[in-house]
C-alpha cells in the first residue's frame, strides 16, 4: 500500500499531459476526463528529445457521477480560460474547503473567477514557460525546458500551504519556484501575451515573423503604451519602452513558435482573446479609460480569427 499524495489533473492537453507525466513518478495521478472508458486508464505517447514512453494514467470522469465522488485533494487545471468556470464548477461536490487548487490558465480573469467560486480554498496561480505540444490526440512533445512559477492568489495565504505546493510541483523534476508577486508574473504574462498573440492570428504567422510586418511594426508601440497605463492601474509599473523591449526579446526566443493563439485558430478552436486583450478592455471599462490599439486588434481577432483550414504550415 502506497502513501503517496493523490494529484488530480483537469485538463490533458500538451501541458496537462507534460505536468502528469513528470508528477507521476512521486504522486499518484488521476486524470479528469470528460469521456472515461471502461478500463478508466489513459494512454499516451510522451516524446522527451529522441525518448518515447508510454504512459498510462488513472482517470476519472470531469462531470459528476457517483462513482467518481472521493473528495479532491490537490487538483492542478490546465483548461483553456473560457473553460476553467465550467469546468471547476462541474467538481463542486468534490471540493472540500481544505482542496488546494492550482491554475495554469493563460491570459487573465480565470483566475479571478476561481478565488470568486471557492473564496475559502487555498487557491494558486501558476506562470510557465514550459514548452510542449500535442501532434495528434495520442501524443506529447516535451518541446522546450522552461520554468515556473506559483504563487498565492486566495485570502486562504498560510505559508506551510504554500509551502506544501511548491513541494508538490517541484516533485515532478521541473524547474518551479514559489513568487509572492505571482499577480505581477501573471501581469507580464499577459501583457506579453496581448503584444503577440493578436498579431499572429491575424497575420498567419510564427512569432519570429512579426518584425517587419506593418501591422506589428505600426501598432506595437502605441500598444505598450497602453499597456504601460492599464498595468499601472494594477499598480504594476513597467515602462512602455521596457515592454516594448521585453515583446520583442520573447518574439526572439520564441521566433519558431506558433502562438497559442494561432494554433488555436488553425485547430478551429475558440481563441483565448476575451482573456487576453479581452480582459484589458474589461479593465477600461472599469476604470473609464480607453486603450483604442488594444480595442482594435480585440475587435479585429473577434470578426476575423474564425477558425479557418489548417494549412499545415
Ligand atoms: O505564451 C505564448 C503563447 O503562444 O501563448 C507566447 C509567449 C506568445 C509564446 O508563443
Amino acid at each position: 500500500m502506497t502513501d503517496k499524495p493523490i494529484i488530480h489533473i483537469l485538463g490533458a492537453g500538451a501541458l496537462g499531459s507534460l505536468w502528469a507525466t513528470k508528477l507521476s513518478k512521486d504522486n499518484r495521478i488521476v486524470l479528469l476526463l470528460k469521456k472515461i472508458d471502461e478500463k478508466r486508464s489513459h494512454q499516451f505517447r510522451f516524446i522527451d528529445k529522441n525518448q518515447t514512453t508510454t504512459i498510462t494514467l488513472p482517470c476519472e470522469c470531469s462531470t459528476p457521477t457517483p462513482q467518481d465522488s472521493r473528495p479532491i485533494d490537490t487538483l492542478l487545471v490546465f483548461t483553456k480560460s473560457y473553460d476553467t468556470l465550467n469546468a471547476v464548477q462541474q467538481l463542486r461536490n468534490r471540493l472540500t474547503p481544505s482542496s488546494r487548487i492550482v491554475l495554469f490558465q493563460n491570459g487573465m480573469g480565470s483566475q479571478q473567477e476561481i478565488t470568486q467560486l471557492l473564496p475559502g480554498n487555498p487557491i494558486y496561480a501558476a506562470s510557465t514557460t514550459e514548452g510542449a505540444n500535442r501532434p495528434d490526440s495520442q501524443t506529447v512533445v516535451y518541446a522546450g525546458k522552461g520554468e515556473t512559477w506559483v504563487g498565492s492568489i486566495s485570502n486562504q495565504n498560510n505559508s506551510s500551504e504554500s509551502e506544501k505546493v511548491l513541494s508538490l510541483l517541484s516533485g515532478s523534476g521541473l524547474s518551479v519556484s514559489y513568487n509572492s508577486a505571482i499577480w505581477e508574473k501573471l501581469w507580464l504574462k499577459l501583457a506579453i501575451n496581448c503584444a503577440i498573440n493578436p498579431f499572429t492570428a491575424l497575420l498567419n504567422c510564427k512569432n519570429g515573423e512579426l518584425v517587419g510586418q506593418p501591422l506589428f511594426d505600426a501598432n506595437i508601440t502605441p500598444l505598450c503604451h497602453e499597456l504601460e497605463r492599464v498595468m499601472k492601474v494594477n499598480n504594476i509599473n513597467k515602462n512602455a519602452d521596457e515592454l516594448e523591449a521585453l515583446v520583442k526579446e520573447v518574439i526572439e526566443k520564441t521566433a519558431n513558435n506558433v502562438s497559442s493563439m494561432l494554433q488555436d485558430v488553425r485547430a478551429g478552436k475558440q481563441t483565448e482573446i476575451e482573456y487576453i486583450n479581452g480582459y484589458i478592455e474589461l479593465v477600461a471599462k472599469n476604470c473609464d479609460d480607453t486603450f483604442p490599439t488594444n480595442l482594435v486588434l480585440l475587435k479585429r481577432v473577434r470578426s476575423s480569427c474564425k477558425p479557418h483550414i489548417n494549412t499545415g504550415t
